[in-house]
């Protein structure tokens, strides 16, 4: 049965699913739909606009099963490939990693989005100076953020257990924020090694190098 993932060049979401496939050890052809920093998803691909009412990457098929959402595919990837687990078996441990991975999506994505403008050229002086100025309080929300997490993680764990998706998804959201040029980690020493530790996965560096890579080329104003 072949798996084939539409994914997006710096969509944190989609790159979360890549990360998963390659930890599950799953070979699969990966479609990158169009993006530009002028024009974002336009025009849509359409075998995503086919496939996901909500017209938005990561689409995973797998055989006769088509579905969208990384949070899903994180699910259905545990189900029918439990080898390597990355959710711990533990229904209550289960559903404290599944609110940490939510975590990642829902509140800390949220608080990076301030300094998405980074990535775009400005529009004019006074409208990038106030936005410059909403990102700055922005900051301080993450910074807030990173030190919750910092105080849940000890000196060589994982977010909640042994390494689980709860992992990817902060990882892929700090990442974007660093990529952004968001607050360092320096003053989060468990946060940085934790940070650290996920990043030297095979699985999740050969996704950030791609990342990075492909930002390089689209977004030239946080490479300038
Ligand atoms: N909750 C969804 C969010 C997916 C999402 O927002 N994808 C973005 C790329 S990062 C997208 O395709 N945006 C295009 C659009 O919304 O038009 C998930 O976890 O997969």
């Amino acid at each position: 049965m072949s798996i084939t993932l539409y994914s997006g060049p710096i969509s944190l979401f989609a790159r979360k699913a890549e990360i998963a496939l390659g930890e599950k050890g799953l070979a699969f052809e990966r479609i990158m739909v169009p993006f530009t920093q002028a024009q974002g998803y336009q025009p849509k691909h359409p075998d995503v606009l086919a496939a996901n009412p909500k017209a938005q990457v990561p689409v995973l098929i797998d055989g006769d099963l088509t579905m969208f959402d990384s949070t899903l595919i994180f699910e259905y990837l545990e189900e029918a490939y439990p080898e390597p687990a990355l959710w711990p078996k533990d229904p209550k441990d289960r559903a404290r990693c599944r609110m940490m991975e939510l975590f990642g999506d829902e509140i800390l994505l949220p608080a990076v989005r301030p300094i998405m403008h980074r990535s775009v050229p400005p529009s004019d002086a006074e409208t990038r100076r106030k936005e410059e100025e909403a990102g700055k309080r922005g900051e301080l929300v993450l910074l807030q953020h990173y030190a919750a997490l910092d105080s849940r993680l000890d000196t060589s764990g994982f977010l909640c257990g042994d390494y689980s998706y709860a992992d990817i998804g902060v990882f892929t959201a700090v990442a974007f924020s660093l990529r952004l040029k968001g607050p360092r980690l320096d003053e989060h020493p468990r946060l940085a090694a934790w940070y650290a530790r996920v990043e030297a996965r095979p699985a999740v560096a050969k996704v950030k190098a791609d990342l990075l890579a492909a930002d390089r080329l689209l977004s030239p104003t946080l490479y300038a």
